[in-house]
């Protein structure tokens, strides 16, 4: 693993690593009150982890002035990892916790984050997978880990998950080059904004229903680093401390009345998740439920659909799933807490109008939903960004750049079908008649693809339309074999030839008229193909049809012969 070393806090100590440990609350660290229940005790979990061997290594040698506490070296790992902790007054059950405690840990890590190499929450279980969901959100451009756990039994008993997950924590957070929100729990690290919790007794207390787990901590620790998430921005990170509060989340059940509805919907709620039935389903024979929900929509409330089914995303496949056209978000496959804590998220940024901030939320922002469309970043802002980052300073380092990523980006352009930014990628100086190393062209691409409007501007920007690979096909080849006529035609009007030889003419039409291709040959014919080319035996392709009896092969040559004879005739 790649690790970059905190510069502030790890100047000259090579193998440090310095973790900062937030303590909300929550079982890990509670103890039975004169009551008999759990509650969170003040002050006990940092004067107790001091005399956890396996917490602390009181033998390390810590500088002078430091006051921190050492994780025993583990096997496997680069750094020693130094680490202190902060304790929250009050501590909390997590279910007492709301939106200014998620606010008040993401602006306590913006005003740390330089002086740590990465960050532990211990938190209470019960809303654990929100505030990992929120934090995801409101950690813009996250560098560095954060890593959230807590507990079923707390800490202090002797059969506990939460020394395990209290280490393991620290481990990940000092070692790892995960730049996300994470839970981990049950020796799983998980996206915290792909989390939910399954149950309130098991040490398998969350699970990641629609993504798999970055990573597992056995024997080794193993994180999948392909499936972390990266930002793309060149933004640094900062902290959107901003959260809607006018925002609810409302499972729906069979007979809810439109009464109950609309008071839900009613001001001042500014946006609502909406977990429906199966695929996104409502009950779309109650017109009255569907009014109401029109009418918010109107209002200009933001309503989010997700399913209530743990696995799978939100639809249109049933009649009852239309309501989505009303301008109802598909929130596609993210968990309650993800869907929630992003409308909040999204509903606070002042910079952004009502159809963008729906556009964001359909949209994965920090992999927390599986969607095909993905955020278009401009891919030349994405060149200049490569070459800012590489330092490149002289034109042949930026030609060297640009005909690495050119292609690509023209590959993809024509793939989209998009012309804009073919134009654009011309502007800056791409070469969109280039050869790749089969000697293929964006034009056979597009000819290939049968992306019409990119072979138009591709023929009227200049492009050679007879340019041959290396398997001799030229961008006509590619417009027969995919039987586009209107591509036919385009290059024909272009300038373009066949130019297949005689005797390759030949073979082309007898295989054709021997697998009867009725619709290939009429594109070969419209090409420039010879129908009544003989091969060296002086036989065409309606000799072989003949032979073998393809009697619509036959009429289809007949008929192009006779067509052929009577001009012949007419002179
Ligand atoms: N009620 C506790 C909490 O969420 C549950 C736990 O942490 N296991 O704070």
């Amino acid at each position: 693993m790649q690790k970059s070393k905190c510069s502030i806090c790890c100047r000259n100590q090579e193998t440090r690593a310095r973790v900062h440990v937030i303590y909300t609350g929550g079982t890990i660290g509670m103890m039975r009150n004169a009551d008999g229940v759990l509650a969170p005790i003040q002050h006990e979990l940092p004067k107790r982890l001091r005399d956890y061997p396996n917490c602390h290594d009181k033998s390390y040698k810590l500088n002078k002035n430091e006051d921190l506490l050492v994780l025993p070296h583990v096997e496997g790992t680069p750094y020693r990892v130094l680490y202190d902790l902060v304790e929250y007054a009050p501590l909390l059950d997590s279910s007492c916790m709301n939106m200014s405690d998620w606010q008040r840990i993401a602006k306590d890590i913006g005003k740390s984050y330089n002086q740590y190499d990465g960050f532990v929450i211990l938190h209470g279980t019960d809303t654990m997978a929100y505030t990992a969901s929120a934090l995801s959100f409101m950690l813009q451009n996250l560098g560095k880990p954060v890593v959230i756990t807590g507990a079923q039994i707390p800490i202090f008993e002797m059969r506990t998950d939460g020394r395990d997950n209290f280490i393991g924590s620290i481990v990940l957070a000092g070692n790892f080059d995960i730049p996300e929100v994470v839970l981990y729990f049950g020796n799983r690290v998980m996206r915290g904004c792909r989390t939910t919790k399954i149950s309130a007794e098991s040490f398998h207390a969350f699970d990641t229903p629609n993504h798999p787990p970055l990573g597992e901590v056995g024997v080794n620790v193993d994180i999948n680093s392909r499936l972390l998430f990266r930002s793309c921005s060149l933004e640094c990170f900062s902290v959107h401390d901003k959260l809607e509060t006018q925002v609810g989340l409302l499972l729906m059940y069979p007979g809810i009345t439109p009464a109950v509805l609309r008071a839900f919907l009613s001001e001042p709620m500014r946006g609502v998740v909406i977990q429906s039935f199966g695929a996104g389903n409502v009950p779309s024979n109650n017109a009255e439920l569907l009014a109401v929900l029109r009418e918010a929509i109107n209002r200009g409330m933001l309503i989010v659909n997700i399913s209530q089914c743990p696995k799978g995303s939100v639809a249109e496949i049933y009649e009852t799933g239309a309501w989505m056209s009303m301008g109802v978000v598909a929130g596609s496959d993210m968990t309650k807490e993800a869907a929630f804590t992003k409308l909040a998220y999204v509903l606070a940024k002042p910079e952004w109008d009502l159809a963008n901030k729906k556009k964001v939320m359909q949209l994965s922002i920090r992999g927390e939903l599986t969607t095909n469309k993905v955020a278009k970043v401009n891919d030349i802002d994405l060149i200049e960004g490569v070459a800012r980052t590489l330092r490149l300073s002289t034109a042949k380092e930026r030609e060297q750049m640009c005909a690495t990523f050119y292609p690509a980006i023209v590959a993809a352009s024509i793939v989209e079908n998009d012309v804009e930014k073919l134009k654009a990628l011309k502007q800056y100086g791409a070469d969109l008649c280039d050869k790749n190393c089969d000697g293929r062209t964006a034009l056979h691409l597009a000819c290939f693809m049968g992306k019409v409007v990119c072979v138009e501007y591709l023929l009227a920007a200049g492009c050679a339309t007879d340019v041959a690979d290396r398997f001799s096909r030229t961008p006509l080849h590619e417009a027969i074999d995919t039987d586009n006529r209107q591509i036919i035609r385009l290059l024909l009007k272009h300038g373009a030839r066949l130019q297949d030889v005689p005797e390759v003419q030949a073979e082309v039409l007898r295989a054709l008229a021997e697998r009867a291709q009725l619709e290939r040959l009429e594109s070969y014919r419209l090409a420039g193909g010879n129908l009544m080319q003989a091969d060296r035996t002086g036989r065409t392709a309606l000799h072989y049809a003949c032979q073998l009896g393809r009697q619509d092969v036959v009429m289809y040559l007949i008929s192009h012969y006779a067509h052929i004879q009577l001009q012949d005739e007419l002179g």
